[in-house]
């Protein structure tokens, strides 16, 4: 793997000090991520829909200092939080030989989620790929070396040190991250907008999120994903994840809806299954979950129309359709799903386009 070119290269301008912003959204894998070796290398490619309402905006500001060292403060919405800083502190000692000129100066990171931080949903990746691209952003202003798309690789590189589905969510609408036999630029390093051309069914897709459970989950993401190094499926799961790739890229060229939804849900419940089939073993779901699903399938049964659902390494369920839908989608939600969402809430999202330098 040719790891020289995600090295910073020349530095050419002096800069004191500033700040630079980015506004960087969630993700939604439809084939999910579930496994990993070495340093964030991925056991399977998963593919995914950027958001757009979900996101985080960084604003990182930079000082020179005279010492030789990593040095950052830390503040969510405003305030200073020391919980989060062992998770940045392993970022940027992760990135720092492909960004050496961190040492030369103390951070100041600015943080705030448009998602409220309890909601259970998952916001290392729009958090971790804000401040990736924050610091290749400054890099661009110290050398002005790198071509746009330079940007976007070595900010999805970075990301992905930080948390792997973070690498997913630099561009959009759609993303595929570790490499895939058809699709021949596709790395385990980096995450690449979908290069196929997606059938209009998928153009401006929904996403509302129906809020399960807010809170801390009981069992984090590194501890699931380590789970799949010794699990009974491991291989055939690989295998499986790759062939619903081919599968789904298909279905995502054509506009087969139903064909679609099939790998989407399978691969929802498939997830949760690698879960529930681990040593230790576990489950995320929660009773209401599994009234949401239903409820779905007996709304997609009665009215042909192609919704379906997604599960993250959560309680939470995505309902997933297309524009068109939104009206009766909308008047199913409220009617019939709402009732099992902590405190009614949920957050409607569609795909989005990817990071945003502010
Ligand atoms: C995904 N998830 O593809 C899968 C499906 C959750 C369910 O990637 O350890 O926070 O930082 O690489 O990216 C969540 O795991 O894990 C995740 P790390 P990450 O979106």
């Amino acid at each position: 793997m040719d790891l020289k070119k995600f090295k910073t290269r020349n530095i050419y301008n002096e800069i004191e000090d500033g700040s630079i912003t980015c506004k960087s959204p969630s993700n939604i894998a439809l084939i999910k991520y579930w496994g990993k070796k070495d340093i964030q290398i991925p056991l399977n490619p998963s593919i995914s829909f950027t958001l757009d309402n979900c996101n985080t905006t960084t604003t990182l500001t930079y000082q020179k200092k005279s010492t030789n060292d990593i040095s950052f403060e830390l503040f969510f919405d405003g305030n200073s939080k020391e919980e989060f800083e062992p998770k940045i502190s392993q970022f940027f000692n992760r990135v720092i030989e492909y960004v050496p000129f961190l040492n030369s100066y103390h951070f100041k990171i600015d943080t705030t989620n448009t998602f409220p931080h309890s909601s259970g949903i998952a916001s290392s990746a729009s958090g971790m790929s804000a401040l990736a691209t924050c610091v290749v952003e400054l890099e661009q202003k110290l050398s002005q070396e790198m071509s746009l798309n330079e940007i976007r690789r070595k900010a999805s590189f970075l990301s992905r040190l930080g948390s792997g589905s973070a690498c997913r969510s630099i561009e959009g609408p759609m993303v595929l991250w570790g490499k895939h036999s058809s699709i021949k630029e596709s790395s385990d390093i980096y995450g690449i907008k979908l290069p196929i051309e997606i059938n209009q069914v998928y153009n401006n897709y929904q996403d509302t999120i129906l809020i399960v459970e807010k809170g801390q989950k009981l069992v984090s993401s590194s501890v699931g994903h380590e789970l799949m190094n010794n699990h009974d499926f491991k291989t055939q799961r690989f295998i499986q994840a790759s062939n619903r790739l081919t599968q789904i890229i298909s279905a995502l060229e054509s506009g087969d809806l139903m064909g679609f939804i099939k790998i989407v849900e399978l691969e929802a419940l498939t997830l949760h299954a690698m879960m529930m089939s681990s040593d230790p073993y576990f489950i995320l779901m929660r009773p209401n979950t599994l009234k949401i699903i239903n409820k779905v399938w007996e709304f997609r049964k009665s009215t042909s129309i192609p919704v379906c659902f997604t599960l993250d390494a959560g309680a939470n369920v995505h309902i997933l359709y297309p524009k068109t839908f939104q009206k009766p989608i909308d008047n199913f939600i409220k009617k019939e799903l709402l009732k099992y969402c902590q405190d009614g809430q949920f957050i409607a999202d569609c795909v989005g386009e990817g990071v945003k330098i502010i």
